[in-house]
């Protein structure tokens, strides 16, 4: 088994959400145990504490529409230099959120690290949502809802980073996977684009392995590096409630886990983010818990490592 050098970069940011409490995910995590889950693994972790998101202030609000603009603008640029350095180091960054505009400044930071190391970055979006609108195209104003669009280039996000995007994520280098609400705007610019969809009743007909599997494939065909996106609302809202923005019909407890157990076992994912944990909306905990253990088995856990016999 590899053993990661994992780095912990809390992000307490709540703005980007159309509700608060995602400012308490960071010490969520902590607090359920997830450094001790690592370390068990053999792996080792560094807690660098939460960043303070930068002064944004004098940027022009794309629109009226736009919610939080300056302070979602401070956390981009903060997260985006954090993840350019992190991404160009023999580390593996996992991103403590905080809503989802934390990826924001994650995937394009990370994008350019790849860049930096002569690699493709591909993107694992795991969330119940598409996030896939821009400043034009959101009717909420929630910029959790548009990090995914950012990534990949779409235009009208300039005053996010002060500039435009030099190393956007490549749309056919994202899959989108357990997806049941998409808003008809941001349809369009995902079809535009060429993003690999891959929605909950394609998960009911063929199952996580054949829809995943050719994906890690093309990664390594790649050679490229692998960022997973994972929001809480991927998983369905029984198991795991404490998400501001409840879609029924999500992945069950052992759907998502089998993602995480061939995330591990293809060895291409290179950093994550876990977001969208509203530990005000928990219930004693599980939900936390639930991704904790979820991101163990993306480090390795496993019940059982081989057969001691064939059957
Ligand atoms: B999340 C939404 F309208 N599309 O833009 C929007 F349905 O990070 C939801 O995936 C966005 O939780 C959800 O507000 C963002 C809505
Ligand atoms: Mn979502
Ligand atoms: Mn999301
Ligand atoms: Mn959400």
């Amino acid at each position: 088994m590899v053993n990661h050098d994992v780095v912990f970069v809390g992000a307490p940011i709540e703005e980007g959400a159309g509700r608060r409490g995602c400012v308490m995910g960071p010490d969520a995590y902590r607090t359920a145990g997830l450094a001790e889950n690592l370390q068990a693994l053999g792996h080792r972790v560094t807690d660098i504490g939460n960043l303070q998101p930068e002064d944004a202030h004098t940027e022009k609000v794309p629109n009226g529409t736009v919610k939080n603009f300056h302070t979602v603008a401070g956390w981009t640029r903060s997260l985006y230099k954090t993840a350019s350095e992190l991404g160009q180091k023999a580390v593996f960054p996992v991103y403590l959120g905080g809503d989802h505009a934390l990826a924001l400044g994650t995937v394009a930071g990370q994008s350019l690290a790849a860049n930096r190391l002569g690699k493709p970055l591909f993107v694992l979006w795991l969330d119940a949502h598409s996030d896939f609108n821009t400043f034009d195209t959101t009717e909420s104003g929630n910029l959790h809802g548009t990090p995914l669009a950012f990534a990949c280039g779409l235009k009208g996000f300039d005053g996010l980073l002060g500039h435009p995007l030099s190393h956007p994520v490549a749309p056919r280098n994202v899959e989108i996977l357990g997806v049941r609400s998409i808003d008809p705007k941001e349809r369009e610019l995902l079809v535009d684009c060429g993003a690999g969809v891959r929605d909950m009743r394609m998960i009911d007909e063929m199952g996580i392995p054949a829809l995943l599997a050719p994906f890690l494939e093309r990664v390594r065909a790649a050679n490229g590096l692998l960022h997973v996106s994972l929001d809480v609302d991927f998983l369905d809202p029984g198991i795991a409630p404490a998400v501001g923005t409840t879609v029924p019909g999500g992945a069950t407890f052992r759907e998502a886990h089998l993602v995480m157990e061939m995330l591990h076992d293809s060895g291409l994912v290179t950093s994550l983010d876990l977001v969208e944990l509203n530990p005000f909306l928990d219930d004693r905990g599980m939900t936390a818990r639930l991704m904790v253990d979820l991101t163990a088995s993306l480090f390795g856990r496993r019940v059982f490592d081989r057969p001691t016999r064939s059957f």
